[in-house]
C-alpha cells in the first residue's frame, strides 16, 4: 500500500483531483481568481494532501504529466466559471516542471485549445525554484510571461534572495509567505513583520510587481494587510480550498 508503489498509476486511475481556494482583491473585497491545489484520493489512504505526494512525484517525474493534468483542468474550470469570461487561475509549478522542455508548447497547447487568453493563467513558481536559476533556465518563463501569462514567486520572503534579484526574474506577482501574515496575528503585531510587509509592499510595487498575501485567517490581519498597501489575498477568513462545483456555487460570477 506504500505511496511509492501507487504513485505511478495514479493518473490513469483518475486518482487526483483540484480544489480551488479564491484569491480576494483588497481594494473592493471582489473575487479576482482561484488557486488550484491538487489532491489524492488514495485506494487506501483515502485523501491525501500535495506535501503527501508532490515530493515523490517530482522525484520520479510523475510530476510532468501530472503537472500538465492539473493545468488542463484548471484551465478548463476557469472556463466554466463565468460565462465566456474565465476568473483567473493560479497553477503551482514544480522545478522538474520548469525545467522540462515541454513547458512552453504545453502551456500554449492547453490555453489555445480551451479558448482562453494567457492573462488568465497565473503560474506559481516558488522563490527557492528560482534563486539558482541561470538566464537559459529563466528563459522559458520569460517567454511566457511575453505571451501575457502572470508568474508569481509563491511563499515569497522564505527563500533567502537577492532582492536586486528580482529585477531579472520574470515575475508580475509576490505571494508573500503566509509566516509573515502570521505575525500580524500578534497583540501587538510582530513590529518586524510589519516593516517587513510594509518594506516588500513598497519594493513590489516601485518594480511593477503586485503582491499577494497568503494565510489570511483574521479580519484583522485582512484590515492591517490591506492598509499596508497589499493588492490581494487568500486565506481562511476568505475561503477554505473547495471542489469546483462549490468553487463556483460560493464565487463565480454569474456568466
Ligand atoms: O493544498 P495545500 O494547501 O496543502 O498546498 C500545499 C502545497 O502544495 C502548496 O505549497 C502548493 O504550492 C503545493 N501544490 C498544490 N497543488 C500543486 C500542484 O498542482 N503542483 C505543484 N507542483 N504543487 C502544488
Ligand atoms: O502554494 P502554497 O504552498 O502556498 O499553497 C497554499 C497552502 O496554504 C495550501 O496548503 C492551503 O491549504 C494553505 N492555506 C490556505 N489558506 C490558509 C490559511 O488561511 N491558513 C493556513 N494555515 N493555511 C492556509
Ligand atoms: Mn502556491
Ligand atoms: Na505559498
Amino acid at each position: 500500500h506504500s505511496l511509492t508503489n501507487h504513485l505511478p498509476g495514479a493518473l490513469e486511475r483518475d486518482e487526483f483531483f483540484l480544489e480551488y481556494q479564491p484569491l480576494i482583491r483588497m481594494s473592493d473585497g471582489q473575487v479576482d481568481g482561484a488557486e488550484a491545489l491538487v489532491r489524492w484520493k488514495h485506494p487506501v489512504h483515502g485523501r491525501l494532501g500535495p506535501d503527501r505526494f508532490i515530493p515523490l512525484a517530482e522525484h520520479t517525474g510523475l510530476i510532468v504529466p501530472l503537472g500538465r493534468w492539473v493545468l488542463e483542468q484548471a484551465v478548463s474550470h476557469a472556463c466554466t466559471w463565468a460565462g465566456g469570461q474565465p476568473l483567473r487561475v493560479n497553477v503551482n509549478l514544480s522545478p522538474r516542471q520548469l525545467h522540462h522542455p515541454d513547458l512552453v508548447p504545453d502551456t500554449i497547447a492547453v490555453l489555445e485549445s480551451a479558448g482562453v487568453a494567457p492573462s488568465s493563467l497565473c503560474l506559481e513558481v516558488t522563490e527557492s525554484a528560482l534563486i539558482s536559476a541561470d538566464e537559459d533556465e529563466l528563459k522559458p518563463l520569460w517567454q511566457l510571461a511575453e505571451l501575457g501569462v502572470d508568474i508569481a514567486l509563491d511563499d515569497f520572503g522564505t527563500g533567502y534572495s537577492n532582492l536586486a534579484n528580482l529585477r531579472r526574474l520574470p515575475a508580475t506577482t509576490l505571494k508573500l509567505d503566509r509566516s509573515f501574515t502570521q505575525g500580524l496575528q500578534r497583540h501587538p503585531a510582530d513590529p518586524v513583520d510589519l516593516t517587513f510587509v510594509e518594506g516588500i509592499v513598497s519594493l513590489a510595487h516601485a518594480l511593477g510587481l503586485a503582491v499577494t498575501v497568503e494565510g489570511v485567517e483574521t479580519e484583522s490581519q485582512a484590515d492591517q494587510l490591506r492598509q499596508l498597501g497589499c493588492d490581494t489575498a487568500q486565506g481562511w477568513y476568505y475561503a477554505r480550498p473547495a471542489p469546483p462545483g462549490e468553487f463556483a456555487r460560493d464565487w463565480a460570477r454569474a456568466g
